[in-house]
């Protein structure tokens, strides 16, 4: 398994849930901690250029785990489940550079928060519209190597897709071989009965994962059963990545530093 921290632009909104911000110099700081990668967390695709980005990882031998996308909805308030068409257009527009993004680093693109609640409507209507332009989005992504990981986010912040259970369902229903699932234990601990056990049952789409204890503080600093969380992911011979999304307190190196050194030698 690869341990990522989740890192977003200096001037990402307070709504941004990122460990760092400040692209260049949190990549400094996540190497010198230990970590071997970061997680972009954008809210839109130039934010960044290939050969910024390209020469930021190499020297400071770092990966990209994954882009995600949380503030393309914190941020801008575009949906995926939204019935307007300038709006789907528009994240389109967005979604096809992130993955162009993703296709030379990391591969994998998230969609949490961004694809959209409910409200009123019927369940259907909008599960519809979320078919539909994430279908097109993942066929995009399909072609360019990139995989679309949907992340169930708990019902404080969302009301559409809260378990993981809920989360494999959509996949089922999608069908796409490049559209998998991406647990938060964070949210799985609201959601999900048994996490463990949620992740076993789940793990032939299970394609990253996302880590913070069950107060969103750093790894150890909550009372998650980060023994049941590690020996489920031994038991599927999880390899992928784990990527840390704690609150940045007291402050961001301390949060990031708590972590690894919490996770490093135990279960990482
Ligand atoms: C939101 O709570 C979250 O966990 C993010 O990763 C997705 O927007
Ligand atoms: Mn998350």
């Amino acid at each position: 398994m690869k341990l990522a921290v989740v890192v977003a632009s200096e001037n990402a909104l307070p709504s941004a849930f990122a460990v760092f911000r400040g692209i260049e110099k949190s990549a400094e700081i996540a190497h010198r901690l230990g970590y071997d990668g970061m997680e972009l967390a954008l809210k839109e695709s130039d934010e960044i250029t290939h050969d910024e980005l390209r020469s930021i990882l190499k020297r400071n031998s770092l990966e990209i785990s994954a882009i995600s996308t949380g503030q393309v909805f914190a941020a801008r308030g575009l949906m995926f489940t939204d019935p307007d068409k300038e709006r789907r257009q528009e994240l389109w527009k967005s979604f096809t550079g992130f993955v162009d993004l993703a296709s030379e680093f990391g591969g994998l693109v998230n969609v949490g928060r961004v694809r959209g609640s409910i409200g009123n409507r019927d369940k259907n209507e909008a599960e519809g519209l979320f078919l539909d332009l994430m279908g097109k989005v993942a066929d995009y992504a399909e072609k360019r190597g990139v995989t679309i990981i949907l992340e169930p986010v708990n019902r404080y912040e969302i009301d559409y897709i809260n378990s993981v259970d809920q989360g494999a369902e959509l996949v089922r229903k999608m069908n796409k071989k490049n559209f998998a699932l991406m647990p938060d234990v964070f949210h799985m601990n609201i959601e999900d009965a048994h996490i463990g056990e949620t992740l076993i049952r789940n793990k032939d789409m299970v394609k990253y994962v996302h880590l913070a204890d069950t107060n969103r503080l750093s790894c150890g600093d909550g009372h998650m059963d980060w023994d049941d969380v590690f020996s489920a992911l031994g038991k599927m011979k999880y390899q992928d990545w784990c990527s840390v999304e704690c609150f940045p307190i007291p402050d961001p190196v301390t949060a990031a530093e708590r972590t690894i050194k919490f996770l490093r030698g135990r279960y990482i």
